[in-house]
């Protein structure tokens, strides 16, 4: 999930470390919120007002260990493999993958389409 995402949904990190679950949590750490980040861009004038200036969140490995789940840090492109082979199965844990500040997230649904087409578009 994303930074801001997990945010959205953080109390799921105890039931997680509450219940020792086998869960890999993933967190894909842009430092924004990037969809938002997009929609400023292209229909706001580049204001990234709450998506960029001034978005905030905590460290995440205080996080993880504030919820006993073990913490994995994917900090150099091509490391995440590597890192998440290593990883016990059994035991709970948060991986964060540093990403690119300017990261987009695509594909991106437009307007009325379907989810079967999807911007970047394939065919003409
Ligand atoms: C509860 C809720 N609030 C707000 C939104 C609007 N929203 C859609 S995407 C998004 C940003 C998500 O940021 P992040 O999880 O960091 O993912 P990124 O786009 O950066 O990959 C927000 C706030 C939402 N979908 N759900
Ligand atoms: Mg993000």
């Amino acid at each position: 999930m994303g930074d801001g995402g997990l945010q959205m949904n953080i109390q799921e990190l105890e039931v997680i470390g509450q219940y020792r679950l086998p869960v890999m949590v993933i967190v894909m750490n842009n430092h924004a919120l990037g969809l938002i980040r997009d929609v400023h861009e292209k229909y706001y004038n580049s204001r990234y007002v709450g998506s960029v200036e001034g978005f905030s969140m905590p460290e995440l490995k205080h996080l993880a260990d504030a919820y006993h789940l073990d913490y994995y840090l994917a900090d150099t492109e091509g490391s995440f493999g590597e890192i998440a082979a290593r990883i016990p199965c059994e035991r709970p844990c948060l991986v964060e993958v540093v990403l690119d500040g300017s990261t987009y997230v695509r594909p991106e649904l437009l307007g009325n389409d379907g989810l079967d087409r999807q911007y970047p578009y394939t065919d003409k």
